[in-house]
């Protein structure tokens, strides 16, 4: 299955918990090492010309309305890209006919490369662009629906800043993830249940 954006690594998290600090030197530099091999390996990931991504939603993730503009993204959820150029807090409340919130849904959390790739080709249909927008990703750990944060597809070097809390997606490649500043006005994602 083609993917789109990076690959993340959690291998420097890995618990070093019983093991000697020469062993520990030993993991880091192994750690780094693998750090750069995988950086090497997310290069080939990065500029995908359009026309592929264009192929592949069309062939992998074409659409399923749902009705009312809404798509759906995994076997639960719908999804609306909303084209108002909003802050991040006024993003999660505002008006699509009714408050987001109270259709039962929030900014668009992702737990797979399905559901993220659904996601990203609702946008590029939606855009024609890759075009930033917000996820409901904030303090780049914790999603707005309070689902767990078991992925990402964060940029190299993403996330960066403590003080940006809230992340934005199609930053620097298809499908990239970055945090940013909240008060910035993006489009954004909303998903809601079936
Ligand atoms: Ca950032």
């Amino acid at each position: 299955m083609k993917f789109f954006g990076l690959i993340s690594n959690n291998a420097h998290n890995k618990s070093s918990k019983g093991i000697s600090n020469l062993h520990i030197e030993s993991l880091t530099v192994l750690c780094g090492a693998l750090n750069n091999l995988l950086t090497l390996v997310n290069t080939l990931f990065m500029s995908v010309p359009k026309s592929q991504v264009e192929s592949i939603c069309r062939n992998q993730y074409p659409p399923r309305p749902c009705g009312g503009g809404w798509y759906l993204i995994d076997s639960k959820r719908c999804a609306k890209y909303v084209k108002l150029s909003k802050t991040y807090q006024r993003a999660e409340v505002i008006q699509t006919p009714a408050p987001v919130p109270t259709l039962g849904g929030h900014l668009v959390s992702m737990h797979n490369k399905d559901d993220y790739s659904n996601v990203l080709c609702l946008a590029l249909r939606t855009t024609n662009d890759r075009k930033v927008f917000w996820t409901g990703a904030y303090y780049s750990y914790a999603w707005r629906d309070r689902s767990p944060f078991n992925f990402n597809r964060w940029f190299v070097g993403q996330p960066d800043k403590l003080v940006d809390r809230c992340v934005q997606m199609n930053y620097g490649d298809w499908g990239s993830w970055d945090n940013t500043k909240c008060w910035s006005k993006k489009f954004f994602v909303c998903a809601r249940a079936i």
